[in-house]
Order: C-alpha cells, then sequence, then structure tokens
C-alpha cells in the first residue's frame, strides 16, 4: 500500500501545567449558555446569564484520520465552580456507534465519572490524578469537577463512535454531584421522578 500524507505517526507536546496539549486541530468551549438545560436550578442560570456568560470547559481535539483507521485524541479542561450547589460538569453523551468504548485518563484535579445505561443502571467512579477509566460501550459519561482547581481529562475514542446527547439532555443522569458543607454529595435527579 503507498502511504498518503494522513499515513505517517504525528505526535503532539501535552503541558501539564495548563492541562493542553499543541498543536491541537480544534478548540471548543462550552460556556454556560451551551448548558443551561443541564443544571437544576434553571433560575441561577438565567440569571446569571443576563449578567455573563462564563466558560464551563473546553475540549481539545485532534482526529486522526489515516487512510484506514480513525482515531480521536481529546483533552477536556473543566474549571472550578458550581451553579447554586451544582458542581461544574460536562455535558456527557452516549456514543452514537453502540459497541464503541472511550479511555478517559485524569490527569489534573479531582471529580467524579457518571456512567449510566439507558436502562438507568449507574456507577460512579471517584476520580484523583493518575486515575484511568475505561467506558465500556452503551454508558453514557458525564464527568464532574468537585476540586478547587481545574480538572483535566485526555480521552481516546474512534470518531467513528459520534455522540448523542439526546437522552441526557431530556432525563440527565440519575443523581446529581452538589456541595453540601464544602464536600461534594450526590443527590436524586428531579428529572427522573
Ligand atoms: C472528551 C471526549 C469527547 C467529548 C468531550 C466533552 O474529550 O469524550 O468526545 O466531546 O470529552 O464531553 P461532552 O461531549 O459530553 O461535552
Ligand atoms: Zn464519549
Amino acid at each position: 500500500m503507498n502511504l498518503a500524507k494522513e499515513d505517517y505517526p504525528v505526535s503532539v507536546q501535552f503541558d501539564f501545567e495548563k492541562g493542553e496539549f499543541s498543536p491541537y486541530q480544534k478548540r471548543v468551549e462550552r460556556k454556560l449558555s451551551d448548558l443551561s438545560m443541564m443544571f437544576q436550578a434553571k433560575g441561577i442560570v438565567d440569571k446569571m446569564l443576563e449578567k455573563e456568560d462564563p466558560v464551563i470547559y473546553e475540549i481539545f481535539y485532534y482526529g486522526y484520520q489515516t487512510s484506514i483507521s480513525d482515531m480521536a485524541l481529546g483533552v477536556t479542561r473543566i474549571q472550578p465552580g458550581t451553579i447554586g450547589d451544582e458542581y461544574f460538569m460536562t455535558k456527557g453523551h452516549f456514543h452514537a456507534a453502540h459497541d464503541q468504548p472511550e479511555i478517559y485518563f485524569c490527569v489534573k484535579g479531582e471529580g467524579y465519572l457518571l456512567q449510566e445505561t439507558i436502562k438507568g443502571e449507574f456507577q460512579v467512579e471517584k476520580w484523583t490524578k493518575g486515575t484511568i477509566s475505561h467506558i465500556p460501550p452503551m454508558w453514557a459519561h458525564r464527568v464532574v469537577n468537585v476540586g478547587t482547581g481545574a480538572l483535566v481529562f485526555v480521552a481516546s475514542y474512534h470518531l467513528a463512535a459520534g455522540h448523542d446527547y439526546k437522552p441526557v439532555v431530556k432525563r440527565g443522569f440519575s443523581k446529581r454531584v452538589v456541595a453540601e458543607n464544602g464536600k461534594a454529595a450526590f443527590i436524586m435527579n428531579k428529572q427522573r421522578e
């Protein structure tokens, strides 16, 4: 097989201090307005949005599409903070392709990886710097930052996995992570009652 330009090896450099790599192909910002439907305290979200629209997290992407393979690298950096008492978190998604897993590697900060199947089986992984989690196919996944600094994680998955946000937008995850006396606590998501 003759090699095309995209069939050659590529490396990028990760900066552990900043929690980003370069060069990247794309950087996506998810602001409060992009996530307004995800938080429980809709009134607080609306009030905040009258004044500002802060970045909750960013994603740095590199998609490695060769003649015969597709592999994606994503680094997500979630800012610390809460909306009301609910910690900043990713939107969360299922994979559009039902046979596609993913690896998440927490490289900075502390938090939780929430995972849930469409039938409502729910599992939480506690994350500290160095935790590596395998997300099996068919499990929706969301990351919550409960620390005082940024939480950064590296993701590796196939581009073919795709994203399905619909069930998560509609019903959320079965539990929410909130600050109670300065500590993380899990409460039932009222959307599911
Ligand atoms: C990781 C990967 C990406 C995902 C991103 C943010 O980098 O899983 O596919 O887009 O996290 O998560 P979300 O899409 O749920 O906002
Ligand atoms: Zn995913």
